[in-house]
């Protein structure tokens, strides 16, 4: 089997301090957590920024200082920032990071909802104009699918010629609003993907390790961090993102899958 990539959110939108005093909103926090999470075996960081008050934002300048600080403390590690951002930006807020061209960026495939009265929208033509961009920009889009109708849609995207081959999703399980975080839910969506795909899974809250475990005996890759989920284990609070990430690199050394280094991820991921 290939080695495991393990990427980290390690700020998202929704989440914060008050939650997890943990979770970065400062550039230096930022960094601080990319490292912990470098460290412990990530060689992927998935990227929000915030304003230093939490507030979330897709600001390029603000990406571009995160981009700097990390790659000062995480020289080779992969960034792959959001272009989902925070539910109610508009498309053009959310597309702000990939002018900065990054070597890969999400890109999420269909609209759900996302809890109490909140939409995550991503309208058919809003996945064409992010598809287009990316591809432009020469970014490699990591494909967000919540649910099954989200790889056909974006499948659709490559018949039209907007997405290259070997494709790469990120299967994302447990979202308020999408397909619940199940082992048969992940197993049907792995086996829905073109053969030649690659895949990481990703757990919301209680089932990230769960959904991790599953990823790591099928040949997936597998996400953590505080975006997902913010605890090691029932009511114990993860003290930083690396925490998460030696907890998959300790099932993944017991379930036999060697890590990825950045440059493994990087072959394996075609960037
Ligand atoms: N914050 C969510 C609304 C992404 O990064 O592309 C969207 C999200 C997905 O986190
Ligand atoms: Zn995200």
């Amino acid at each position: 089997m290939e080695k495991l990539i393990i990427t980290a959110a390690i700020s998202g939108a929704e989440v914060t301090k008050e939650m997890n005093p943990a979770v970065p909103y400062t550039i230096e926090e930022i960094a601080r957590e990319a490292k912990s999470a470098y460290d412990a075996g990530a060689s992927v960081i998935h990227l929000h920024v915030r304003w230093d008050n939490g507030t979330p934002t897709q600001d390029k300048g603000r990406f571009k200082e995160a981009f700097h600080a990390i790659h000062n403390v995480c020289p080779d590690v992969i960034i792959l920032p959001s272009t989902g951002g925070a539910v109610g930006m508009t498309a053009e807020e959310r597309l702000q990071p990939i002018d900065l061209k990054p070597e890969i960026a999400t890109l999420d495939c269909g609209t759900c909802n996302f809890g109490g009265d909140d939409i995550f929208v991503n309208t058919e033509n809003m996945n064409i104009a992010f598809a287009e961009k990316m591809l432009a920009m020469g970014v490699k889009p990591e494909l967000e699918v919540f649910e099954k109708g989200m790889i056909d849609n974006a499948l659709k995207l490559y018949k039209k010629g907007l997405l290259k081959a070997p494709l790469h999703f990120n299967i994302v399980l447990g979202v308020n609003g999408a397909m619940a975080a199940t082992t048969r839910d992940l197993v049907y969506m792995a086996g829905s993907l073109p053969s030649d795909a690659t895949w990481c899974a990703t757990g919301i809250g209680r089932s990230e390790f769960e959904l991790a475990a599953v990823a790591i005996v099928m040949g997936g890759n597998v996400r953590v961090g505080f975006e997902d989920n913010l605890y090691l284990e029932k009511g114990v609070l993860a003290k930083s993102n690396g925490e998460l990430v030696t907890k998959v690199v300790k099932m993944a050394n017991i379930l036999k899958r060697e890590i990825a280094s950045p440059a493994d991820a990087r072959r394996i991921l075609g960037l």
